[in-house]
């Protein structure tokens, strides 16, 4: 799908879209589109480094890739609810404070969605203090936390160690996830586990629950 990795890259927006139109037309696995989109992204990321793209280029990327999940999320769906199923447990998600990047934490929410786990989704630049409240609220069986800036790490640190501090940090798992976690940082910020790849991270927290 170069062709498609192109078109997002080069900002061809309506070529994009119908690109992507024909392939779920075409039956291509959703993954595999979203993949394209990740390359595509990568990108957009090396040529704002370089300086050959900035910030509204970076907006019009968030919002080819949000349009395409539209266009893709039906598909991956199949058609099917989880409204009637019962939920393998729940998660708690936000982008952390201080970061407002949202399309992959967008993702694992509808792929957690998709299987089977109860989503509580916070939005972004979500302070602590929220995610505590909603602890407590929602009482999740996983908390994730999803951050792209370096200084997401501060942020994600300040909730794990609040819910050490509120003596539930046993009681809950916490995953982070975003292109900048490692296992440093999990290690740094207290976590049970980080993804880089949406997939990756469900695939963790379905083995928890189970
Ligand atoms: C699009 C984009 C934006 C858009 C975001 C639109 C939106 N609605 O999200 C906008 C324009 C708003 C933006 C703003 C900025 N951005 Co920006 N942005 C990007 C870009 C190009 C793509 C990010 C993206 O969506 N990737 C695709 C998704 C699917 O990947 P992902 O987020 O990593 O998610 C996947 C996994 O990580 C994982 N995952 C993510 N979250 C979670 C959570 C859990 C729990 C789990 C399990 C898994 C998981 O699953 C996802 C799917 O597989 C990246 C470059 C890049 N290649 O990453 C820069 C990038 C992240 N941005 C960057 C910067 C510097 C900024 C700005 C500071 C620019 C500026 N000067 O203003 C601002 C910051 C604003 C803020 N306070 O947050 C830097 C960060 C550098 C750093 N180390 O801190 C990057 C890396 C670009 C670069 N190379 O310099 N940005």
């Amino acid at each position: 799908m170069q062709d498609l990795v192109n078109a997002v890259a080069d900002m061809m927006e309506d070529e994009a879209m119908a690109l992507t139109k024909k392939y779920v037309e075409q039956g291509v696995p959703a993954l595999q589109i979203i993949d394209a989109y990740k390359d595509a992204l990568s990108i957009i990321g090396k040529r704002f480094e370089e300086c050959k793209y900035f910030v509204p280029e970076l907006i019009l990327a968030g919002e080819m890739m949000k349009a395409a999940t539209e266009i893709i999320k039906p598909a991956m769906k199949g058609g099917q609810s989880n409204v009637e199923a019962p939920t393998l447990g729940r998660f708690l998600i936000g982008t952390v404070e201080g970061d407002i990047h949202d399309i992959g934490k967008d993702m694992v929410h509808m792929l957690m969605d998709i299987n089977g786990f109860e989503v509580r989704d916070l939005g972004v630049d979500v302070p602590a203090q929220r995610f505590w409240d909603e602890y407590k609220e929602f009482q999740p069986d996983i908390i994730g936390m999803s951050g792209l800036l370096t200084l997401a790490f501060e942020s994600m640190k300040q909730v794990a160690d609040g819910l050490k501090a509120m003596g539930v940090r046993d009681k809950v798992k916490v995953i982070i996830g975003g292109g900048q976690m490692d296992e440093h940082a999990c290690k740094y910020i207290g976590a049970d586990a980080f993804a880089t790849d949406a997939v990756a991270g469900v695939n963790i927290c379905k083995k928890w629950v189970s």
